[in-house]
């Protein structure tokens, strides 16, 4: 088929070249860089600095238990956000972890949820604000949560009713992860049942965690979401300490009955975590933030806006 009668040339077979914008994106995105902000919640000493450091393999939080004498006991949760940008092979990664000391530290837990759900929403707040400015910048610094690690204690028995409630209030505003703190304290059989109890009491209280089902998912999507689905909580250990085994330096725990390898999947889950945080599901973790928290929250308060807007044209 020719557009033009007289060449022999078949024109609309020629080749364009607009399958290079992919590679057009990418170099766009290269230079840009990605925004990654995560926030890990649970009660102090189940080692949410230690495995933050773990996955990211740096010293981001000073990891450090609320045994020491110089530090006051906590009455309120605070929340901390530290930012450190992380570059592999030319891609830029910033990493914005946010921690909240604290929670379920006190005797009477009540509310104690509050300031973390009001800072996630915030965020959603601060973002819409700008997007709805006139002169709004074209990229919009983003640090709405992606991702909330949960820390189970690995007690061996079940949830703990606040970390229901918790559970509940999180996954409602955020993709939530939830993992077994400190999992070498359970033997293989302990942590099964621990872990197969914990799903039990998911599902009875209805609540959902991310990945979600998608209407985009192909059979491969599927097929990695039922394994991790399956496979959550991830039942972790987390370690500052390293040794060298052939020649690489592999995270280890070692104490006098002998040494976890952290990174070995017959020791604990840390690797399957890793991989899921940041080898494929990164993306979408940022993309369901987006399109499912984010739209949620901003589908809720534009309707509350426009609602306030007739209500004030009434009078
Ligand atoms: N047994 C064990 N101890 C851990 C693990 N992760 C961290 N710890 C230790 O638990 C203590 C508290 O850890 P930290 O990361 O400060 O806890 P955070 O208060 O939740 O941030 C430290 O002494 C860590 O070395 C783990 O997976 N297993
Ligand atoms: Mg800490």
């Amino acid at each position: 088929m020719s557009l033009d009668a007289q060449s022999s040339q078949p024109i609309l077979q020629s080749y364009v070249g607009f399958d290079s914008i992919t590679s057009q994106i990418e170099r766009k995105l290269l230079k840009r860089g990605f925004q990654f902000n995560v926030m890990v919640v649970g009660q102090s000493g189940l080692g949410k600095s230690t495995l933050v450091n773990t996955i990211f393999a740096s010293h981001l939080i000073e990891s450090k238990g609320r045994t020491q004498a110089d530090e006051p006991s906590r009455k309120t949760v605070e929340i901390h956000a530290l930012t450190e940008t992380i570059i592999e092979n030319g891609v830029k990664l910033r990493l914005n972890i946010v921690d909240t000391p604290g929670y379920g530290d006190q005797v009477n837990n009540e509310g104690c949820w509050d300031t973390i759900v009001k800072y996630i929403k915030d965020q959603h707040s601060a973002f819409l604000r700008k997007e709805l400015t006139a002169m709004r910048d074209r990229f919009i610094q983003d640090t709405r949560i992606h991702s909330c690690l949960f820390f189970i204690s690995p007690t061996g028995h079940s949830l703990k009713p606040i970390d229901i409630v918790v559970l509940k209030k999180l996954t409602e505003v955020v993709n939530v992860i939830p993992v077994i703190a400190k999992s070498d304290s359970l033997t293989i059989e302990e942590r099964l049942a621990f872990k197969q109890r914990i799903k039990d009491e998911l599902i009875h209280h209805n609540i959902k965690l991310y990945p979600y089902a998608s209407d985009e998912d192909d059979l491969q999507d599927q097929t990695l979401n039922e394994t991790y689905q399956a496979m959550i909580p991830f039942a972790v250990v987390g370690s500052e300490q390293s040794i060298i085994v052939d020649g690489k330096p592999v995270r280890v725990r070692q104490n006098r009955w002998g040494v976890i390898n952290v990174e070995n999947e017959d020791h604990c889950e840390f690797i399957h975590l890793r991989n899921f945080l940041t080898r494929t599901h990164l993306q979408d973790l940022i993309e369901t933030t987006s399109m499912i928290h984010y739209e949620t929250f901003r589908s809720k308060q534009l309707m509350a806006l426009k609602e306030s807007g007739q209500a004030g044209q009434g009078h």
